[in-house]
């Protein structure tokens, strides 16, 4: 392993020339996977975000039509002074970006129901505040123009980061996202964020919301979890998991497989997101960006380098300060958090 190290401080040096004058010992493999170890002619990039036209949709009726001028926000139940926000108040509030990013609660282990981008708002609790909450109220429900509706403990939703959202990626919501405004609930899973938000109401007794009455998680808190996928822009060859094989079959495999994905957490940074390719008998750290926020997803890549052909199964495990993912997480209603297996078989 030091002569490992040493050799790559030597090849980084040398853009690779030295590789003919290997000490004798070195044989043709090692002297491929020496140079293999620097694979990444890139940096892991500091954002991955999802387009619009990319990011998940996840709707349980058709989207409403909302227009500017008969939208508004209203604060109403258990309240000293029930408010009415228009679009222009939002907008005269202060404004600020932030990255985060949406899971549902029903994605599959390893799906597509999630994505990240860069959100504009202002924060709700200034209008909470103004509006005044009475002491009697125990739960906000959130209320929609598709009827959609999901509740939150007072304190939870009293918070500075949640935020009243207007923008996606610097374009205003499209409609199947929300347009004109939703709500972002920072460390839950996307049921509990509604889109055209119209209503908060402070109620007396804890009330389900729709998703919530279906058995759904009423706290829908996101676990700590890697997932395998796509980050920079190499070929797909699993069908839904970015693992880079060449796309004609798990041959090619000679140059080193890149393995690589996302992880998030519900409210800490990812300490490390490891890799086996043994059915988890070793593993291995990948390596990790650092994202603005634990809201934001984390980026992870591994190169992989197999020395024969076979059956393989790989798997990625993330960590937070709190939370080791589960290997198998059989509760399918709070959030698919379990290790996804992934089977290859490498052809000789
Ligand atoms: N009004 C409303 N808000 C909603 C929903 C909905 O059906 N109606 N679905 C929720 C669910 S289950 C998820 S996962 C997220 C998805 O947000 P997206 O469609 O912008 O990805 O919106 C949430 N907010
Ligand atoms: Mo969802």
């Amino acid at each position: 392993m030091k002569r490992r190290q040493a050799l790559k401080r030597l090849l980084q040096a040398s853009g690779g020339m030295v590789a003919t004058l290997l000490p004798g010992r070195t044989t043709d493999q090692q002297v491929h996977h020496l140079f293999a170890a620097h694979p990444f002619d890139q940096p892991l990039p500091e954002h991955r975000v999802t387009p619009v036209g990319e990011f998940y949709v996840q709707s349980y009726a058709s989207p409403p039509a909302v227009t500017i001028d008969q939208w508004h926000l209203q604060l109403t139940g258990l309240v000293n002074q029930p408010l009415t926000l228009t679009y222009t108040d939002i907008l005269a509030a202060p404004q600020s970006n932030f990255y985060l990013t949406m899971e549902c609660i029903g994605n599959p282990t390893g799906g597509r129901l999630i994505g990240n981008a860069l959100w504009t708002g202002t924060p709700l609790l200034p209008f909470l505040k103004q509006a005044g909450v009475q002491d009697a109220a125990v739960e906000f429900m959130l209320h929609a123009a598709d009827a959609y509706e999901t509740t939150l403990p007072v304190t939870d939703l009293m918070q500075p980061d949640i935020q009243l959202v207007h923008r996606m990626n610097g374009e205003p919501l499209t409609k199947s996202h929300g347009f004109p405004l939703r709500i972002i609930i920072p460390g839950r899973y996307g049921q509990k964020q509604p889109k055209w938000l119209m209503e908060i109401e402070a109620i007396a007794n804890p009330k389900q919301g729709y998703w919530e009455r279906q058995g759904w998680s009423n706290t829908a808190t996101i676990a700590t979890h890697a997932i395998t996928q796509k980050v920079q822009g190499k070929k797909v060859w699993h069908k839904n998991h970015q693992i880079d094989l060449p796309r004609t079959g798990e041959r090619g495999w000679q140059q080193g497989v890149t393995l690589a994905g996302v992880a998030l957490d519900q409210d800490q940074p990812i300490q490390w997101i490891k890799v086996s390719t043994d059915q988890g008998q070793t593993w291995k750290r990948a390596e990790i960006n650092q994202p603005s926020s634990p809201h934001e997803w984390t980026l992870w890549r591994y190169l992989w380098q197999p020395i024969q052909p076979g059956r393989y199964q790989l798997l990625a495990q993330a960590r937070s300060q709190t939370e080791t993912q589960k290997i198998v997480d059989p509760n399918t209603k709070d959030g698919r958090a379990g290790i996804l297996k992934i089977e290859v078989n490498l052809q000789a």
